[in-house]
């Protein structure tokens, strides 16, 4: 590697670092994955309406590895119970949406805008609270319906203009414990719907039918959050690789640097694995070492050997995946190392005489490389002895 692409990687880490950096403290009131101005409510200006107006959404905290909390913030206070004299009895539905691994989800509120005459109303004691799945029409912003997923909350409030969920994981495809650190809640985005025009087992489409929303599935979505995971453990560890593509001749090995560095909290036990993603099994690959002890702030050298086959074919590749586990101190469980790092070797076609086999094509291969300068030098041959045939006749 020369010292111009030595830069760009220097660069290109840094700005890595930076967005981990950045997003691991992103995620709070301050600084909302989910924005949006206030005052672009389509009930602006009737009675209790801000609350109608969505100001921010945003993820996180993580009270315990199995729960994420999420919040909708309101322009303005609910309706109080004059307002609701003037107020249409509808259902609306306050809606935080998300995509994990592929999959829609929304927490939603239903909150039922209804005043009986002689009926007490509460603010909160006809809010029906769901976790549910979402899907979409495809590629676009548009809902294809919403169903509603049992189990999902685990806990709700409501103070200050803010709507929190507090949901579990597990029911949205994020695994409990530190096993779900790393995954990404991506394309956010926020609606109230009146959900009597609008019902959630409907096609809603959020720029024609949402009372208000911020951002949207598709086109412009919010930013994402990363599950970062609690506990007084911290089990990180970062794997890099200076140099990640070589080249090599079939059946000679070439190696690989993978530096492995602690930046957990304590000393940890690691073992590392590979992982082919493209070639065939005809190569070995070989880690050393593939289990360690690494403590934490210090960095460990894992030499990733690969050798092609003797007869590999000219230009053909493998890919491997470099990734760990990292041993729980007290425990039996295991946490992966969420950064592995690709390599990649380039098998080139033996050209070497001293390869014990396949001599006899080399030779053929030479031939053919040089047939021209072998026809030449036979013609001469024959022309030297036609030559000295007609001298020896004289
Ligand atoms: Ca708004």
């Amino acid at each position: 590697m020369n010292v111009k692409n030595s830069v760009v990687l220097l660069i290109a880490l840094l700005f890595v670092i930076n967005f981990i950096f950045c997003t691991a403290i992103a995620g709070d009131q301050s600084d909302p994955e989910v924005k949006d101005t206030t005052g672009d409510s389509t009930s602006t200006g009737e009675p209790g309406s801000s609350f109608r107006d969505i100001e921010a959404a945003w993820f996180g905290p993580e009270p315990t590895n199995e729960t994420l909390e999420i919040h909708l913030k309101m322009a303005g206070a609910p309706p109080g119970l004059m307002d609701l004299r003037q107020e249409p009895s509808d259902n609306y539905d306050y809606e935080v949406y998300f995509d994990v691994d592929g999959k829609g989800y929304a927490v939603a509120v239903t909150i039922q805008y209804a005043f009986s005459l002689g009926g007490m109303y509460s603010p909160t004691n006809t809010w029906t609270w769901e976790l549910r799945s979402v899907s979409y029409r495809l590629g676009s912003d548009t809902i294809g319906s919403e169903t509603a997923v049992s189990e999902g909350i685990n806990s709700n409030n409501f103070v200050d203009n803010i709507i929190t969920w507090e949901i579990n994981k597990e029911a949205v495809g994020i695994g409990s414990g530190l096993k779900g650190r790393g995954k990404s809640l991506i394309n956010t985005w926020a609606a109230i719907w009146n959900a009597d025009a609008s019902p959630s087992g409907s096609q809603r489409d959020p720029k024609t039918q949402a009372t208000d929303f911020a951002h949207t599935h598709h086109t412009n979505p919010g930013d994402s959050y990363n599950i970062r995971g609690v506990g007084d453990i911290d089990y990180n560890v970062v794997l890099s690789v200076a140099d990640d593509e070589k080249e090599t001749h079939g059946g000679k090995p070439v190696t690989f640097t993978v530096i492995a560095r602690n930046n957990g909290t304590d000393e940890f036990l690691v073992d590392f694995n590979f992982n082919v993603t493209s070639g065939d099994e005809s190569w070995s690959v070989v880690l050393y070492p593939n289990s360690t002890t690494i403590a934490n702030g210090d960095k460990r050298d894992i030499t990733v050997t690969i050798t092609p086959p003797k007869n590999v074919k000219n230009g053909t590749t493998l890919i491997v995946k470099i990734g760990g586990v990292i041993h729980e101190k007290d425990g039996d469980e295991t946490y992966p190392i969420l950064n592995p790092v690709t390599l990649k070797a380039i098998g080139l076609s033996s050209a070497n005489e001293d390869e014990g086999g396949g001599w006899f094509e080399e030779f053929m291969e030479m031939l053919a490389d040089n047939l021209a300068i072998i026809a030449g030098a036979i013609a001469i041959v024959v022309v030297a002895i036609i030559v000295l045939a007609v001298l020896i006749r004289r």
